[in-house]
């Protein structure tokens, strides 16, 4: 590390993060796509052709997510210690749809892949905090009309949420880190180019095993996000980068 200790901080988070609070990764060997089929449940074509199986799919998730052990882990703690003591801004930009960032402290974050305990309506666009099933009679507490509800989620051919927001956020950041993200889906994937084409951003990815993207960061650090995010946190606020 060179020693620079200010400078607004971009991280991105993946599913890696909460893998050791007891949430699954998608591209894992035991991970959600390996147990479902993606077309079926995380694009706009599978929820028209069979919304109920959609609905279960994330109906579990919802609830696994709302079970006592599902908890912030160090990783998601260290985060939320950067933010606090750094001078500058640090922004997390989470693919996750679990609020894990939130129980761990972290406040300027972005949820660019949708919110697990929202819901939205696709007839009135109305989104609110949601902890049940849904159902395809589901009906929709703003507007009344049954069967327009769905995740607030982002499914492949969806738009990210706050796009203008990160890029905007990474032409002006000086570091930018990833973390447990496979580096599969776009545009978070593309987002390492950005940070470094946009603003000459030092890169640091901290991953369980090379992401897709691994030869594009500067500095790189593979191991569980529980030992490696700390560790590099601390290290971050005593030398710099
Ligand atoms: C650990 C660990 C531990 C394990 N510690 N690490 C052709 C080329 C390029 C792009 C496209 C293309 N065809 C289509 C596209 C676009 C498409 C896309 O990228 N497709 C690719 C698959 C090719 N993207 C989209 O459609 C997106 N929208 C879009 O592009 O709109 C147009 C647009 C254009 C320009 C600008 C802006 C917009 C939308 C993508 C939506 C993704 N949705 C999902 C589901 C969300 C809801 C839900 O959760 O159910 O998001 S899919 C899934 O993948 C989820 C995740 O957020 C996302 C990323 O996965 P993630 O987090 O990286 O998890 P894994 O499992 O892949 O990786 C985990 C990593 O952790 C691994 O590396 C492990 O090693 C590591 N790990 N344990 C640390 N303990």
């Amino acid at each position: 590390m060179a020693g620079r200790r200010a400078g607004n901080i971009v991280i991105l988070t993946g599913a890696g993060i909460s893998k050791e609070s007891g949430l699954d990764t998608f591209r894992d060997a035991d991970g959600l796509w390996s147990k479902v089929n993606l077309e079926d449940v995380a694009t706009p074509e599978g929820f028209i052709r069979n919304p109920q199986m959609v609905h279960d799919f994330y109906n579990h998730r919802r609830r696994e997510l709302q079970k006592d052990d599902i908890r912030a882990n160090a990783a998601h703690h260290a985060l939320g210690r950067l933010e606090a003591e750094w001078p500058d801004d640090v922004l997390v930009v989470t693919q996750n749809i679990d609020a894990l960032h939130e129980e761990g402290g972290s406040e300027n974050l972005i949820h660019m892949h949708g919110e697990m305990l929202k819901a939205r309506c696709d007839r009135c666009g109305n989104v609110r905090c949601w902890v049940d099933d849904i159902d395809i009679e589901t009906a929709c507490p703003e507007c009344a009309v049954a069967g327009g509800m769905r995740p607030h989620v982002v499914w492949f051919g969806e738009m990210p949420f706050e796009m203008e927001r990160i890029s905007q956020a990474l032409s002006q950041c000086s570091l930018f880190i990833s973390i447990g993200t496979s580096g599969n889906v776009y545009p978070a994937a593309g987002f390492v180019r950005e940070a470094i084409f946009s603003a000459k951003a030092h890169t640091v990815e901290l991953n369980m095993e090379p992401s897709e993207g691994a030869t594009l960061f500067a500095e790189t650090v593979y191991g569980p996000a529980t030992a490696v995010v700390p560790a590099y946190v601390d290290r971050l606020l005593a030398e710099g980068y």
